[in-house]
């Protein structure tokens, strides 16, 4: 019997009837329960594993048809996912919603009070996890054989609270119940290295000798495709002490807590998912999260070539790596120490063979988000990946002396080793030097990379740098979120298959000439309002859901906020169109900018609703916590879609995209995948603000950019920040006016008056309801390029070189 093949095992049912004969079997043998005494948590853990069941069957068709293709593999090495919930998601693609509640019904138990239990797996901050996560389900989707490897943090990204209007934080100790999604793997288990001294041996090889050894226990979530019985893999590794750090001889001599010492110091290191996004922090258990993923990886990747493999010459053509930023950059190093010094490969193979297997996303423009390190620390940490470093810079560099010879500024810029006014790791040159193709995320990012962040390099190397516009998953983020706004889709264009080929969405168009189609789609919208429940849903709900940050610009949004309270107040009689404006995000826990912005926002929020003069008219809304789960009920809610970072700043966003794809108006500058998004939508079904990136740089740098001049000529801008520094607000919030009129890094106050002014065109077209909801469908019907699918198919054809591996039955 080919136990590959998965012969030989009962086939599992596809009608509601085994679907429950599966659920109370699996509660009698795995949960040893039965349905009169299970809890709501069996019943959840048991409907999970039933689901699952279906899954499983079909990853091990899906590794078995991989194993025989033997094919070139997506490998995506990154720090974060943000996966959400895989409940719904995993009946949906398992084809057993319909009949998991059918079934869980005849045994007495409520469908939504049992899914109500799945928890959301927090292993991200925001927009680069959730990217990966995208990225996962559209390579599934697409029959990519791909892994995804990340960390499997004990704490995800911590829970927000709000105490008197400001952010605490709480742990999320999100797999306090288990978690039944997770497949545990002891047998792949790794031993990683840190910390010792290296020497060499007889015949003049390398060896480190590691001061510290620590265990990578690796498990597994699944991640299947859509339509497809591919079914792939992300795999999560946790820190544990080897045997011998538990210390017997303290043990025997009484010293309990001290015997473990060294145990509960290895294991911190997958403890907690660092809540910082965009600013370094330079602490060293960072850099051993990023080495722990990375050789753990590495080493399980190797383990798997080598299952069909012998020849490393084949390794780049059965291995590319795709490093999701900096954060597994040390990958690089970390495969040229396992090709030189324990395979014993020349430098200039092991040199070839690394280049070719890796490509690198840039996230960012940042320039504090560039990752370095100290160079003591790597050293201490790494003392062998120093060495390598050393080497790789030291020939990279003499190519850039041949290329510009005497240029000694560009040696400097370019150089892996950044000298002045500390030695630090440049890890963001040492991703570009070591890597085959370098990418930014949208059409602006990337050519920006090339002219200014990454310029040099780019000049060196034009063709290795691309552009892969950044995409969202149409199953997650419109099938599942907005289940009722896809059913209106799939009658209007008569099936289905657009979740899987987004750009079938252009069928819409055609339907905004149809005054009943439109009636329906604004009936939808309505019933996404009352299902989020947060504020009247005939008001403009208007929505800025990202993490907060100043180069975002939510205190713009403020700004707007308390000129439109001021304008109410002055002039009461008139018919103000009622807006919700909803935020939701979180702070880096010690940006304390961001925290006093989401104070602010908190204490107008509270001045205007206990306002009635004001409060019929405008309404602000905070929930906390936001995360995958929560942005999947607010996006489908969403008229108006806040996408007002200064140009030149935000890499992509993709929130931007899943709003405009849920039917909101985006308003916007020029900056990351709005200028894509306008593209495809048209410029009169978006709302266009603000300086573009050339007239930012030229007044930030210029040199000669005074706040104080545009709060000084603009009356309402004047008299809104004087309301905050006067206290108005709970007396909260002084921080921000004081910086906005101090420095104003991100040219909010040059911005406000082109906002406000757009902000009025917004109020005006809600006006007119029809024209309204033409645009709204228009913005879905033109937003198919920004599924997921199309990034992986861009990824596959310019940059992974891959093709697809049918999983048959
Ligand atoms: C950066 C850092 C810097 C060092 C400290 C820890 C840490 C943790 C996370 C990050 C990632 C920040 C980069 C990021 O999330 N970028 C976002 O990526 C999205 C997907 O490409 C893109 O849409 C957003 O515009 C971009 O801000």
């Amino acid at each position: 019997m080919d136990v590959r093949n998965g012969m030989g095992l009962r086939p599992l049912g596809t009608s509601a009837a085994e679907f429950e004969q599966d659920l109370l079997s699996n509660l009698y043998y795995r949960r040893g329960t039965t349905v009169e005494s299970a809890s709501t948590q069996d019943a959840y853990e048991t409907l999970a594993l039933t689901v699952r069941d279906r899954l499983a069957e079909r990853r091990v068709r899906t590794a078995a048809a991989h194993y025989a293709a033997n094919p070139r593999w997506v490998y995506y090495l990154s720090a974060e996912y943000l996966l959400g919930k895989q409940l719904e998601q995993n009946m949906l693609y398992s084809g057993t919603d319909r009949i998991a509640r059918v079934a869980m019904k005849q045994l007495g138990l409520d469908p939504d009070e049992v899914e109500g239990l799945d928890i959301e797996p927090g292993l991200g901050n925001g927009g680069l996890g959730r990217l990966a996560a995208c990225l996962l389900d559209a390579m599934a989707t697409l029959d990519i054989p791909a892994v995804g490897y990340g960390i499997r943090y004990d704490l995800g990204i911590f829970k927000q609270a709000f105490k008197d209007g400001a952010q605490v934080e709480k742990p999320d100790d999100w797999t306090y119940q288990g978690n039944p999604w997770e497949f545990p793997a002891p047998d792949d288990q790794q031993t990683v290295f840190f910390y010792g001294h290296t020497e060499r041996d007889e015949n003049g090889r390398t060896q480190w000798i590691p001061g510290e050894i620590v265990l990578g226990e690796p498990s597994h979530m699944l991640v299947p495709g859509h339509g497809t019985d591919t079914v792939n893999i992300v795999r999560l590794w946790r820190a544990r002490g080897s045997e011998s750090s538990f210390d017997l001889s303290r043990f025997s001599a009484g010293q309990y807590a001290e015997a473990v010492d060294e145990a509960v110091h290895a294991e911190n290191i997958s403890k907690v998912l660092y809540p910082d996004d965009s600013t370094e922090l330079g602490r060293e258990l960072r850099l051993k999260q990023q080495y722990f993923l990375v050789s753990c990886s590495l080493r399980d990747i190797i383990r798997r070539f080598r299952l069909r493999n012998t020849d490393w010459a084949e390794f780049p053509k059965k291995t590319v790596i795709q490093l999701n930023d900096t954060h597994p950059t040390l990958a690089i190093p970390e495969l040229m120490r396992l090709l030189v010094d324990e395979e014993g490969l020349g430098w200039d193979l092991a040199w070839a063979l690394t280049k070719q297997t890796f490509a690198y996303t840039c996230h960012t423009l940042l320039p504090e988000a560039l990752e370095t390190w100290p160079v003591h620390m790597f050293e201490r940490l790494l003392p062998r990946h120093l060495e390598i470093v050393y080497e790789i810079n030291e020939r990279f560099l003499a190519e850039v002396r041949d290329r510009f010879p005497g240029d000694v500024d560009r040696l400097r810029r370019m150089s892996i080793i950044q000298e002045e006014p500390e030695r630090r790791v440049r890890m963001a040159n040492l991703a570009v030097v070591g890597t085959q193709a370098v990418n930014g995320v949208a059409e602006l990012h990337s050519q920006l990379l090339a002219e200014t962040t990454l310029r040099d390099f780019a000049d060196l190397w034009p063709t290795k740098f691309h552009n892969v516009t950044n995409g969202i998953s149409p199953r997650r983020f419109i099938k599942l979120a907005n289940p009722t706004l896809s059913s209106l889709i799939t009658e209007g264009l008569g099936s289905d298959a657009w979740i899987n080929d987004l750009d079938q969405l252009t069928g819409l168009e055609r339907l905004t000439g149809d005054a009943a189609f439109r009636e329906k789609w604004r009936a939808v919208k309505r019933a996404n309002k009352v299902r989020l429940g947060l504020g009247d849903p005939d008001s403009l709900t208007d929505v800025m859901i990202k993490r907060f940050h100043e180069y975002k610009r939510q205190q713009l949004n403020l700004l707007h906020i308390i000129t439109l309270y001021q304008r109410i107040k002055a002039s009461p009689g008139r018919a103000y169109a009622p807006r919700t404006v909803l935020f939701a995000g979180k702070a880096a826990p010690a940006y304390h900018a961001a925290k006093h912005i989401i104070r602010l926002i908190n204490a107008v929020a509270a001045v205007i609703d206990a306002d009635p003069a004001v409060s019929p008219y405008l309404k602000v809304v905070f929930p906390p916590n936001y995360n995958v789960t929560l942005g999947s009920l607010i996006i489908p809610a969403a008229d108006l879609s806040e996408q007002i970072s200064l140009a030149g700043k935000e890499a992509s966003g993709t929130g931007n995209m899943k709003l405009a794809l849920n039917g909101a108006l985006t308003i916007g500058t020029l900056d990351g995948a709005n200028i894509e998004i306008r593209d495809r939508v048209g410029a009169d079904n978006f709302f266009l603000f603000g300086l573009d990136t050339p007239a930012a740089l030229e007044l930030r740098h210029g040199g000669a950019y005074q706040p104080r001049a545009f709060y000084e000529q603009d009356e309402e801008l004047r008299s809104a920040l004087d309301a905050i520094l006067d206290g108005k607000f709970l007396g909260v919030g002084r921080e921000v006016a004081e910086s906005l009129l101090g420095r104003d890094e991100y040219l909010t106050l040059a911005d406000y008056r082109s906002y406000i002014d757009c902000q009025e065109q917004v109020e005006k077209a809600w006006a007119d309801t029809e024209q309204w909801t033409t645009s709204s469908i228009l913005n879905t019907a033109r937003s198919g390029f920004f599924s997921a699918d199309r990034t992986v198919r861009d990824y596959a054809a310019g940059i992974w070189h891959v093709s697809p591996v049918q999983v048959t039955r």
